[in-house]
């Protein structure tokens, strides 16, 4: 898009108050100051890897995208809250409880925040977590193995935005509704009352999860909060360890046209939670045992890597106008999106979707203010600062529509301009703006490897851009999301490569590729393999019927399957083929697909024991094969099935090589 073109919309654009309805013909690039410095700068030499491990959110596709940087290759993709037919996940009988919900099994889920564990304040390559927007829950993601290993779903909430952010030890995740919902006094039941009642019934919730050293998650308490939708979150650190910071709009509680209606007040409230005191309360017993039915699904590594499901019936809820000191407001203009903690933990940025500054709180003033009640009200019982006596200052200038603010550890923030398409650097002291670049186009969250941790590796910087229009190849009214890499390593920022995304990345996270490298796990040893249908030798593979339950214990090695004959399956059989690949080699896996089976195929890495079930419909004899190519005798890895009619007597019979 031309910058004249850009001028007028954006002076057209500053006159409406809502954001969201851009259009724009586009028709040139983005400048470079020299592109073969770009170029340069950018580039892994084939056989090289990344300096950089990207992980980014799949939003509406449920899954983690995993990308190289600076590359920007994408290297691999982490299923999470959906089904992946590239393995099973989800498909297979070890992994379906993954996606239990109390609303049953679902196979999809909104991911919007991925966030790295941290230690002391840094990341340090143990997981990664991310929240599901539309059924509440966190999953927490091994990076030994880039795999889903937990999912937690999250009682009395409506919609898990705020959302999964960690604090500095990894002590908890937080997580807040996005949505209120009517909630009955006493048992936070969802109600059956009219809409327009909101402002009467309608309550927010803001939970923390506790992660335990090997990675356990569970529900420690949730705290009552007032009907607001609850936005973003980021944990205090340094000073300000023991504090969460949670964006709220709608604080108008309007339940219709939002756009208008939450639109009005000229401050909303960050809502600053003392974790480390609400800890405490819980500890002591304080607040009440509610219910709160939600699922913990975990894969046992102990029983065969098998996912399990447990049900806990049961949440700690604290009420915060009864237990003093674990929540104030701070006013924040104006519908603020992203909240930010800078590497010293002293200053707490909001993105203020409809403000024309950035607001900066102090910590420091927040703890005088409380210290002092210097309060200028209070809001359904909860304290509320003076904005006057916290703030730290506040950036003029920050570009149309600032979302969210990353930092690089060397006193700079970044803001993303949502609006205006760009992003805008300040220093934090000051609160000056001290450089712009254009993005293309309409940015929502940044990312710097660290940006939000303590120790920020501010050499990188990427923009998560919503619209893409021209960016690309076209492909159809349908285009991929497009991410921007920008060097940060200067005083000026320069724009040095595009690519595209899956999904929509809201949130990303990076960390230095040492730190995740060093970890990670190749195959699976077999001789450790502890799933009760493993089939450790060739010489032990079997085909069991037990009613009309057939259970084959099968065995892949390049390039056969054993047995790969099998008779005596009848019409109306459950067959559960349980897969062992007995490979002792890196990257050597095996898939099996069955035809007619309505289910995906499964992909069984080198150790590891997969099942896929199938259910006959038909009679007659149906081929099975490997899917993934893995010897120049792949196409020959196959075999086959004889399905018998319901009432025969076929024997059940299986061989290799006879
Ligand atoms: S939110 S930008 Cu989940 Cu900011 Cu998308
Ligand atoms: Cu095994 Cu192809």
């Amino acid at each position: 898009m031309n910058k004249l073109l850009k001028k007028s919309l954006l002076w057209s654009l500053a006159a409406i108050t809502a954001m969201g309805f851009i259009s724009m013909g586009c028709s040139s690039n983005g400048e470079f100051g020299s592109s073969s410095d770009a170029a340069q700068k950018v580039y892994v030499a084939p056989g090289e890897h990344d300096e950089f491990y990207g992980f980014f959110s799949g939003g509406y596709n449920g899954q983690m995208g995993v990308y190289g940087l600076p590359s920007g290759r994408h290297i691999f993709t982490i299923p999470v809250f959906s089904q992946a037919p590239v393995n099973g996940y989800g498909f297979s009988e070890e992994t379906k409880a993954m996606l239990q919900t109390t609303d049953g099994f679902i196979p999809w889920g909104d991911a919007h925040h991925p966030e790295l564990s941290q230690t002391d304040g840094e990341t340090d390559g143990r997981w990664v977590f991310m929240n599901e927007n539309n059924t509440p829950r966190v999953a927490r993601i091994g990076l030994d193995e880039f795999k889903t290993q937990e999912i937690i779903e999250i009682p009395n909430s409506a919609g898990n935005h705020a959302s999964s952010f960690v604090t500095p030890n990894t002590e908890y995740v937080s997580a807040a509704t996005r949505f209120s919902i009517p909630m009955k006094e006493g048992s936070l039941e969802n109600m059956d009352v009219s809409i327009d009642s909101y402002k009467e019934n309608f309550k927010g919730t803001i939970s923390f999860i506790k992660v335990s050293d090997e990675g356990h998650m569970s529900i420690d308490f949730q705290i009552m909060m007032p009907g607001f939708n609850y936005d973003l979150s980021h944990a205090g650190k340094g000073p300000s360890d023991g504090w969460s910071f949670f964006t709220s709009y709608n604080s108008e509680e309007a339940n219709t046209l939002l756009e208008i209606n939450a639109s009005k007040n000229d401050k909303d409230y960050i809502a600053a939670i003392n974790w480390k005191k609400a800890a405490e309360y819980a500890k002591q017993g304080k607040g009440e045992m509610i219910p709160g039915k939600h699922y913990r699904n975990y894969i046992d590594h102990e029983e065969g890597g098998i996912a399990k499901s447990e049900v806990i019936e049961e949440v700690r809820v604290l009420d915060p106008r009864k237990l003093e000191g674990i929540v104030y407001f701070l006013p924040t203009p104006k519908s603020p999106h992203g909240v930010d903690v800078d590497p010293t933990g002293q200053y707490i940025a909001a993105g203020g979707k409809l403000s024309t500054v950035i607001p900066v709180h102090s910590f420091a003033k927040m703890q005088d203010a409380i210290e002092n009640e210097d309060f200028a009200g209070e809001e359904q019982g909860i304290p509320v600062l003076k904005y006057d006596s916290i703030l730290h200052g506040e950036v003029e200038n920050p570009g149309l529509g600032p979302l969210h603010t990353e930092f690089d550890g060397k006193g700079n923030a970044y803001t993303t301009a949502f609006i205006s398409s760009e992003i805008v650097k300040w220093n934090i002291e000051k609160t000056e703006v001290v450089d712009r670049i254009d993005v293309y186009y309409s940015p929502g969250h940044l990312m710097i490897p660290g940006g939000d941790s303590e120790n920020p590796d501010g050499k990188y910087l990427v923009s998560l851009n919503k619209i893409t229009k021209d960016r690309y190849l076209p492909t159809g009214p349908e285009l991929f999301h497009s991410a921007q890499l920008i060097d940060i390593s200067g005083e000026k920022m320069e724009l040095l490569l595009d690519f595209p995304t899956e999904g929509e990345p809201h949130y990303a996270q990076g960390i230095a590729a040492e730190k995740v490298k060093k970890n990670q796990k190749r195959f699976y040893e077999i001789d450790d393999n502890n799933h009760p249908h493993a089939t450790k030798s060739e010489k032990e593979t079997k085909v069991v019927r037990d009613g009309n339950e057939v259970h084959v214990y099968m065995t892949t090695i390049r390039s056969h399957f054993t047995p790969d004959n099998i008779e005596g399956i009848k019409v109306g059989d459950e067959v559960y083929f349980h897969v062992t690949n007995l490979e002792q080699d890196w990257d050597v896996p095996h898939g099996f697909a069955m035809k007619g089976a309505n289910t995906s195929e499964i992909l069984v890495m080198p150790g590891e024991t997969l099942t896929l079930k199938w259910q006959p419909k038909k009679v007659g004899v149906f081929p099975f094969y490997c899917t993934d190519f893995c010897s120049a005798l792949h196409q020959e890895m196959q075999g086959y099935v004889r399905v018998s009619p319901e009432n025969s007597d076929t024997p059940i019979s299986y061989s290799t090589g006879q």
